[in-house]
């Protein structure tokens, strides 16, 4: 007979945090999200750390270079989607590693000979007013002229008008020479009252634009997450199939941490690819693991020798598989039972295995929560595909703004890799599905306000760090009567509460 097991599968909704002594040093300024990504040992301190416990999910609709700029700017991390050619998931991987604040690769180009038609289509589809004009109409073509909304009255000059005859040309154009600094690049823009700088090399090729309002955003960004290049932390995820031929490409195009990404990792594929990481990088390269949903799935890939491990089957927003395959574990409980097996590992070798809570998380105090329960960070979908900076189209559906989301395990991303337990290279039948979520803006606004709240759960909890929480969050279960509680009950909500 199968072992039952008869603790019920919980999930974050079920459970509520008590507070603690909240002292008077204890305030949001003072407190540190500082968590490891990867593992070390006893007294050593790890080659990677996030300075938010946050990462974007390996998804088409969450995670490709735009996204990962944004998420490491603000202190965690992308896991760039591996469910594409790898020579074009190696290149969004080199775009991030490319990537200078402030210097901006122009997405907007056009040659002299195309109409001012063409420049309105562009602005429309890409959302850019300031053009680069150059020879190929390319982004690293050589530069002839630039064009901005000031340059031409859409009502009133023809559309066919060239751009050679409205741009401003290359000669009245105050340039930057390729490799000076955002101060300097901003100093020009200064003293010379413009809006944007061409930064060009000595073969006049369009290198970058610096605009003048993307200096101020930088200093925004305390939490920058950078090597020690200053170049901006990624991820990728890799798949058990081709990974011998993937993770060498990503190694080159600078990729700081790979994981492997899969719906059920306690899987020999997985101890393979992890051994071929070993074998032929040794420590160099960092590679994560899962998902595993108890104590067997991570030992087993801890003695694999994994630097992280990934936590969760079937919580997902986006995510059927509980209802095709009847796999899975309460999200809660699952991560609960993980943490115990990861600290009786790093009391038994003296090796501390950071834990991923990957997916589920609804409320912002999930996420308290979940690294109150022992994840060191979290993985999220739904959170991210939200925002500007996700690689998905923006509609309006009902009124109202939202963006596409869809999972990995649907027929839309195709990625049966991730799902595949041996056999035809084909996804058998779906375990996600393909949705809305509603739009949120820009992903900065959003997270500022979610690691506000976090910050002021963690003041509540008396814990000063994610590592203290650890040790003194209490938590409770909650009834389903005690949620009707917590929600605002017994009033007749005003009609604008009831809308937000
Ligand atoms: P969520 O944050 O709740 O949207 O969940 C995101 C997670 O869901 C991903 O990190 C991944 O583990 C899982 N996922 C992705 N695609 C699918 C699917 O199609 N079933 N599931």
């Amino acid at each position: 007979m199968a072992q039952i097991i008869n603790d019920i599968s919980r999930t974050f909704n079920e459970y509520l945090l008590i507070p603690g002594l909240t002292t008077k040093e204890c305030t949001p300024g003072a407190i540190s999200l500082k968590t490891p990504l990867v593992k070390f040992r006893k007294g050593e301190r790890p080659d990677i750390s996030l300075n938010v416990p946050l990462v974007s999910a390996i998804m088409q609709s969450v995670s490709d270079s735009n996204m990962a700029i944004a998420l490491a700017r603000n202190g965690g991390l992308s896991f760039i989607f591996g469910s594409q050619p790898i020579e074009e998931q190696a290149e969004m991987v080199r775009k991030v590693k490319k990537f200078k604040a402030g210097f901006v690769v122009s997405d907007a180009n056009l040659t002299p000979e195309h109409t001012l038609a063409d420049v309105l289509e562009l602005k429309e589809r890409t959302g850019f007013s300031t053009i680069a004009v150059t020879h190929n109409g390319k982004a690293d073509g050589r530069l002839l002229g630039m064009v901005t909304s000031r340059d031409y009255r859409p009502g009133k000059d023809s559309q066919d008008k060239k751009v050679r005859d409205f741009m401003t040309p290359f000669e009245k154009l105050i340039t930057g020479k390729h490799g000076i600094s955002l101060e300097e690049a901003n100093d020009i823009i200064w003293d010379n009252k413009i809006n944007t700088l061409p930064v060009i090399d000595e073969n006049q090729c369009m290198k970058y634009f610096v605009f003048r309002k993307d200096y101020d955003n930088h200093k925004n960004n305390p939490n920058e997450l950078l090597d020690t290049h200053k170049r901006l932390l990624v991820g990728a995820g890799i798949n058990t199939r081709d990974y011998a031929a993937r993770i060498p490409r990503l190694v080159e195009a600078g990729v700081d941490v790979l994981c492997i990404d899969s719906s059920d990792g306690f899987s020999e594929y997985q101890k393979e690819t992890i051994g071929f990481v070993k074998e032929n990088y040794g420590p160099d390269v960092k590679i994560g693991a899962g998902n595993v949903v108890d104590a067997d799935g991570f030992n087993y890939l801890a003695e694999a020798g994994a630097d992280f491990i990934k936590v969760g089957i079937g919580g997902g927003s986006i995510c059927i598989t509980r209802e095709q395959k009847g796999i899975g574990r309460g999200q809660a409980t699952a991560l609960i039972e993980v943490a115990k097996a990861r600290d009786a590992y790093y009391a038994r070798t003296g090796e501390y295995i950071p834990i991923c809570s990957d997916g589920g998380i609804v409320q912002d105090y999930h996420m308290v929560l979940a690294l109150a329960m022992g994840a060191d960070f979290l993985m999220m979908g739904r959170y991210f595909a939200r925002f500007d900076e996700s690689p998905t189209k923006k509609l309006m559906v009902g009124g109202n703004y939202v963006k596409e989301y869809w999972g990995e395990g649907s027929n839309r991303a195709r990625n049966w890799q991730r799902y595949d337990m041996g056999g035809n290279a084909s996804l058998k039948f779906e375990e996600g599905v393909d949705s809305y979520v509603p739009y949120a803006g820009k992903l900065k606004d959003n997270l500022d306000i979610t690691l506000g709240k976090i910050k002021s759960t963690m003041c509540s909890c008396g814990a000063l760090s994610i590592q203290e929480l650890k040790q003194v969050a209490k938590i409770t279960m909650v009834s389903s009567t005690s949620i009707i509680e917590g929600g605002a009950h017994d009033v007749i909500l005003k009609e604008t509460q009831r809308d937000s």
